[in-house]
């Protein structure tokens, strides 16, 4: 394992809702709701920090709303995350002698241990208009589309690992988008080679709204849906085809899903923390300075956590045969 810090890529359909899941992932790995992984993030470039300061106005007036995003903006943050590596260490052991009154041997041996090491992660995010570059040019610029597309196709091709946000709630922007998706993968691949990523999460965005109607039991049912499945049925064969045939043999095991909602649901409650009545969170701010306390997005910071690591928490296998 080298000592750089590896790369990570974000990328997305349009309103997926990229926009926010970054916003707030900072806030999120300090408050993850019946999660035990630590995941640091910090902001490197100005844009990143920009976005962080929003956040926390976003958790304050309940308010997560997002300007679409027009043009290319690049976002650089740092993920520290624990990793396990194994380690070859060299151990002495004693070996009785040939004799009872024989004195015991020494001897040394090598064993393999694994141990907990924090690694270091770069996560760079394109953050274009929503997936434009990834379907054909449209009536802007086609020497700016085209500057696009090589940005992220020269990212992904430094990339150990994909995230890709689609919301199981607007199929049809995400058909498209999965569709478009086939074309980059064959352009980021050089030649044969299949792409370098070794994992790919799927958050699987705006979770809330697929369970908003139950009330308390909103977040049991949510656990009770399989965020795979969703994906996969929201993707379509064909796309899945395309992902993974572009994949490694290795990396097609390491596709992996997880439902995500910024607003969360209510602690204790059950409930989405959502009032659509008012378009806003229904618990952000309490009187007291604790409001972030308040504030449970769901399983935000893990698809982020298993693109770094591997680890899985919360997250489901995709399995899909080619
Ligand atoms: N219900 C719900 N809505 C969300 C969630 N996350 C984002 N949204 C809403 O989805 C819309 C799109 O979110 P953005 O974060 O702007 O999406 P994006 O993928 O960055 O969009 P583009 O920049 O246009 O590509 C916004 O109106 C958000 O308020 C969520 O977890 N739950
Ligand atoms: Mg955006």
């Amino acid at each position: 394992m080298s000592d750089t810090p590896e790369n990570i890529m974000m990328i997305g359909p349009s309103r997926a809702g990229k926009t926010s899941l970054l916003s707030v992932l900072r806030l999120a790995s300090a408050n993850c709701l019946h999660d035990n992984s630590r995941v640091e993030i910090d902001p490197v470039n100005d844009n990143a920090k920009q976005l962080f300061r929003k956040a926390r106005d976003i958790v304050r007036t309940g308010n997560i709303v997002h300007e679409p995003t027009y043009s290319l903006l690049e976002y650089v943050f740092n993920l520290k995350c624990d990793v396990e590596k194994v380690v070859v260490k060299e151990v002495v052991e004693e070996e009785p002698g040939p004799f009872p009154w024989s004195k015991p041997k020494q001897v040394k041996r090598t064993v393999e241990v694994k141990v907990t090491v924090k690694k270091d992660f770069t996560l760079t995010v394109l953050d274009g208009k929503g997936g434009s570059v990834f379907g054909p040019p449209d009536e802007g610029d086609p020497a700016e589309y085209a500057r696009q597309r090589a940005e992220y196709v020269n990212l992904a091709r430094k990339s150990v690992a994909l995230v890709i946000c689609m919301n199981a709630n607007d199929p049809s922007t995400t058909a498209d988008f999965f569709t478009d998706l086939q074309q980059f993968l064959d352009d980021v691949r050089v030649g044969s080679t299949p792409c370098p990523f070794e994992r790919v999460a799927i958050a699987v965005t705006q979770a809330d709204r697929q369970v908003e109607q139950f009330g308390s039991s909103a977040l049991d049912r949510l656990e009770a849906l399989d965020p795979a499945q969703s994906a996969a049925e929201t993707m379509g064969r064909h796309a899945r085809d395309g992902l993974f045939k572009a994949l490694r043999p290795q990396a097609r095991q390491m596709v992996y899903a997880g439902w995500t909602s910024v607003y969360g649901f209510i602690e204790l409650e059950g409930s989405v923390n959502f009032d659509a009545t008012t378009g806003q969170m229904v618990i952000f701010r309490d009187d007291t300075a604790k409001w972030v306390d308040n504030w449970y997005p769901y399983g935000v910071v893990e698809p982020f956590l298993f693109a770094c690591s591997g680890r899985v928490v919360k997250m489901h296998p995709l399995r899909h045969k080619i």
